[in-house]
């Protein structure tokens, strides 16, 4: 693994959305530098660097007011990129740490001084080697005040991971809505199934993130401007408004093939969230209640 990757559109588009004013991006990522952050020896992908300053550019142009950055795995356990980019944020960023489930209670209360307001745990195997639901329980347990859990995971282990999240003492934030087919529609079988995870506790948050992935080009659909995603996703939002947040996804982890426009992932959120009122839980109360409660 030598070369590294450039995952983003190097010239977004304005969007013709304009996000509400205060509007939170509350998915997306800084690589390195790698110079001044490493990255890790377990990283299953090499991204070019991404850093706080092109971010925070991104967020002026596509006109947002905060970021939520999400420790990327190919910073493993290390979350100082993530922690410098927010240092260097001016109040305008929070974010997500992934931790070594042993770290002791000092470190997670030293990386909420850096800003850090939940942790994440990754279930997907082409980025992580092992996912110790026993380790992430206990670690989950230990949480600084007003903390949550992001989980990100597939929907073909949706059911194997129930008892798991059941266990989960703090409230839960679903990354990219658990990855459903939405080429099955609103009422699939996969849609189904998270309207059911949903429905098993009020606390469960998700994120209403990543046409670019859900809805990729296939054999007879998909791609920009990605309708299959905006048809299944349109009706969670509108029936779950308190429990959905919004973002980017930049610096797009490991897409190579069908780098989106930034631009155009801005212009789903009116079509995902038509009204004012909804555009208001979405991008600003809802991400205000889980990040800047303090
Ligand atoms: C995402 C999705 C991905 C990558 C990561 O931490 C990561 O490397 O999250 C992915 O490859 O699906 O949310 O950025």
């Amino acid at each position: 693994m030598s070369e590294r990757i450039v995952s983003w559109h190097g010239n977004p588009s304005k969007p013709k959305y304009t996000p509400l004013p205060g509007a939170v991006d509350a998915h997306c990522h800084v690589f390195g530098p790698m110079e001044k952050f490493p990255f890790s020896a377990k990283a299953k992908y090499l991204p070019a660097d991404a850093g706080p300053e092109m971010l925070f550019s991104l967020r002026d142009h596509l006109g947002f007011d905060k970021n939520v950055i999400v420790q990327a795995s190919c910073h493993g356990t290390d979350n100082t990129a993530t922690v410098n980019a927010i240092a260097k944020s001016a109040g305008k960023a929070r974010g997500v740490a992934v931790v070594d489930p042993d770290i002791p209670g000092d470190d997670l209360h030293k990386l909420h001084g850096g800003g850090i307001r939940g942790i994440r745990f990754n279930f997907l195997k082409r980025l992580v080697d092992n996912a110790p639901k026993d380790k992430f329980l206990d670690v989950a347990q230990r949480l600084p005040k007003g903390w949550h859990v992001v989980i990100y995971f597939e929907a073909d282990i949706l059911e194997e991971l129930r008892p798991f999240m059941d266990a989960i003492p703090v409230p839960i934030v679903i990354d990219h809505m658990g990855r459903p087919d939405v080429t099955q529609g609103p009422d699939g079988p996969d849609m189904k199934a998270f309207r059911a995870l949903l429905d098993s506790r009020e606390d469960i948050h998700f994120k209403a993130t990543c046409p670019e992935r859900l809805d990729a080009i296939k054999e007879g659909g998909g791609g920009d401007p990605w309708d299959a995603f905006a048809a299944a996703v349109a009706p969670l939002v509108a029936d779950y408004p308190d429990r959905c947040i919004w973002g980017t996804d930049w610096p797009h982890p490991n897409m190579q093939d069908e780098i989106p426009d930034d631009g155009h992932i801005v212009d789903m959120i009116p079509r995902i969230a038509p009204s004012e009122e909804l555009q208001k839980k979405l991008l600003i109360d809802n991400p205000t209640r889980l990040y800047w409660a303090d």
